[in-house]
């Protein structure tokens, strides 16, 4: 029996939560049995304790004088360091969390023990993002590849990591891999994943009413007739499907490969035809872009069509009509399915994304191009004539709201995309017409250089890379906007610790953090590729170090990656701390992260007081920090795939 709605967005509920059955304790990849969080706390082990002696570990979990309000976190060694591993030729960086406040001696030591480098730390006072205080070390000097290696200091050792030349190449895939298992309409064949995360096809013709081939539409003055809008993916752990959302993921799976197109050193190979693990591998397409159809082709379904109300306009999203309970495995969904009124926001995602895929399908299939530009011209066309149909913030009954009342940055993007394909100069005059054009704080936000709501960037990251009938002097000025961002985030990276390019106004981690943390990566990454600089390298590798366990909470965020890894993340079929016969998320499965507003039951109750970037449980039912979706692994597929390429 599923358990009903978790959560207040999902209806309500702290019973549910307190019916759900007890986990069992977890286990490592190799079947050993792992401390749970819960059961650390439950035995009193609070950090303080883990990680006693001498200077090093005085760990708390919030800043300095408010620890009696803290919550109590297992977070395992204070040396904390990226668990997969770190590119030989990159920067080697760690964090030690400790009371002392003078330089201790860190020691590196090889799988066999044998001391391969050691030296002293630098202190680094407080940390704001955690309030613990905390010293670096720095082995970048090391370029011995070897897996097994840890650091030592005072005693404490941290977790393994290698050093090498090939640690990102299965996260690539694996991150891309993500986006099969959460299709849509289709059988999951074990074939591509095996017998555990095989499972039938959810919401196709044989589903409840006819599933997502039917969907209902009906609203007064808007429609009142059925859609076939199947396919697509679903959205995170609910069975949603948002144009929103699944604009910006696509376009950042397109983006990965388009990249491969300019940027120097990439490497197409590993996303071509024949190289993921999707149904369509062998069809001389590559294998990334048939991925991004399956999105597409449910996009474009979304369009009103001809001679309805709001015709050529999206509608801004489909989904249950009541929110399921967890676990719920998509074919067995009982929920009408609805869609909700069309919204300027989704109009213009479909716009600026079937644009992108009417450039970069032209040589694999120039008639499915060809439709693609049609309908990026009328939904243009049709946001024009509609440009102020706003979602709604608290349509949230069944499905999330992803309500959006400003637009310009969808035009933005919409236009640039438009006109990178077109050349044309009615696409031109509206990017540079555009209040947002040319001013790096405004295409790229402090927070998150792109985020659902946020999308100017992707257009800007376009018109700086892709060849276009930009003039120089054009380019160029989108192009300083790209490294003035890039510059920005640099400095976060450079003055955090933890190396985190990240810093929130007001300290404020969000819903997604980890994803916001990837957007800023992407734009750095850019700029990179943009200008060589090792400057924004660096910082996308001391994001990854944070991503992968180089944090205030010891934690991997990506399922399958590192020894503390997320594995309990927020999804109604890989619920396996539910039920155990079903799987936990597949392996490079990214955890949303850190949420300061803690806006679900569970972690309301269990991380009340936390400091910011520590407040983060890897618990099903903690949804507001422990989801996941397609818009936060589109960035770690396309980041996955730019670290791999510095690797060659
Ligand atoms: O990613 C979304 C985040 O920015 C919002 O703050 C949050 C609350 O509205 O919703 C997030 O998106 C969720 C969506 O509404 C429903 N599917 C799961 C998404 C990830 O948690």
């Amino acid at each position: 029996m599923p358990l009903r709605c978790p959560c207040p967005r999902f209806g309500s509920a702290d019973a549910l939560i307190h019916s759900a059955p007890r986990t069992r304790p977890a286990l490592d990849r190799t079947g050993r049995r792992r401390r749970t969080l819960g059961a650390a706390v439950a035995a009193g082990l609070a950090l303080g304790a883990l990680a006693a002696p001498a200077a090093v570990a005085a760990d708390h979990t919030g800043p300095r004088g408010a620890g009696a309000d803290r919550p109590t976190l297992d977070t395992g060694s204070p040396v904390r360091v990226n668990q997969v591993g770190y590119p030989t030729h990159g920067a080697k960086k760690g964090t030690v969390v400790t009371s002392a406040t003078k330089p201790l001696t860190w020691t590196l030591r090889d799988a066999d023990g044998v001391k391969r480098a050691s030296g002293r730390t630098t202190p680094a006072g407080i940390d704001r993002s955690s309030g613990q205080n905390v010293q670096t070390f720095d082995f970048s000097e090391v370029s011995t590849p070897g897996k097994g290696y840890t650091v030592t200091i005072g005693g404490k050792k941290s977790e393994p990591f290698a050093i090498g030349d090939n640690l990102y190449g299965s996260l690539r895939s694996d991150a891309l891999a993500y986006f099969y298992h959460n299709r849509s309409g289709i059988k999951i064949d074990k074939k591509f994943v095996g017998d555990a995360y095989a499972r039938p096809a959810g919401h196709d013709k044989k589903a409840a009413r006819g599933g997502d081939t039917r969907a209902r539409c009906s609203l007064k003055g808007v429609c009142d007739y059925r859609r076939d809008v199947s396919g697509g993916w679903y959205d995170a752990g609910d069975h949603g499907k948002y144009v929103v959302n699944g604009g910006i993921s696509v376009a950042q799976l397109m983006s990965s490969y388009e990249r491969t197109l300019t940027a120097p050193g990439a490497d197409a190979a590993p996303l071509g035809d024949g190289r993921l693990r999707v149904p369509e591998r062998g069809n001389g397409t590559p294998d990334v872009l048939d991925e991004a159809r399956w999105e597409m082709d449910f996009l474009m379904r979304m369009q009103v069509p001809e001679g309805r109300p709001f015709a050529g306009m999206a509608f801004h999203k489909m989904h249950d009509k009541q929110w399921t309970g967890i676990p719920t495995r998509p074919d067995r969904d009982e929920q009408p399915r609805v869609l909700r009124p069309p919204s300027t926001a989704a109009t213009l995602n479909l716009a600026a994304t079937a644009a992108q895929a009417a450039r970069l399908f032209q040589p694999y299939d120039a008639e499915y191009a060809k439709r693609c530009l049609e309908v990026a011209r009328s939904a243009w066309a049709a946001a024009k004539a509609h440009p102020d149909k706003f979602a709604s913030d608290r349509d949230s009954v069944g499905g999330g709201a992803y309500g959006d009342r400003d637009v310009r940055d969808e035009f933005y993007w919409a236009a640039s995309e438009l006109f990178l394909t077109t050349g044309e100069n009615t696409y031109r005059k509206a990017f540079l017409g555009s209040p947002l054009h040319g001013d790096a704080d405004a295409l790229f936000p402090r927070v998150s250089g792109v985020s659902w709501a946020s999308v100017a960037g992707l257009g800007a990251l376009d018109l700086a890379t892709v060849p276009g009938n930009l003039t120089g002097e054009q380019r160029a000025a989108v192009r300083s906007t790209v490294t003035e961002a890039a510059d920005r985030y640099a400095s976060f990276s450079e003055k955090s610790a933890y190396g985190v390019p990240y810093a929130p106004k007001g300290n404020r981690y969000e819903w997604g953090s980890n994803s916001q943390v990837l957007n800023n990566m992407v734009v750095l990454a850019t700029a990179h590729d943009l200008t060589g600089k090792d400057r924004y390298r660096d910082a996308v590798l001391r994001g990854m170090d944070y991503l992968l366990g180089g944090n205030p909470l010891n934690q991997s965020y990506v399922t399958g990656y590192g020894e503390r890894d997320s594995r309990n993340q927020h999804h109604r079929f890989w619920a396996h701390q539910l039920d155990r016969k079903l799987p936990r998320p597949a392996r490079g499965s990214l955890a949303g992260g850190p949420n300061s507003g803690l806006e679900d039951p569970l972690s309301k109750k269990k991380l009340k007081g936390c400091a910011p970037a520590m407040c983060y449980t890897d618990d099903i039912m903690a949804f507001s920090t422990n989801e996941i979706t397609i818009n936060w692994n589109a960035p770690l597929a396309w980041i996955s795939a730019y670290v791999d390429d510095q690797e060659r």
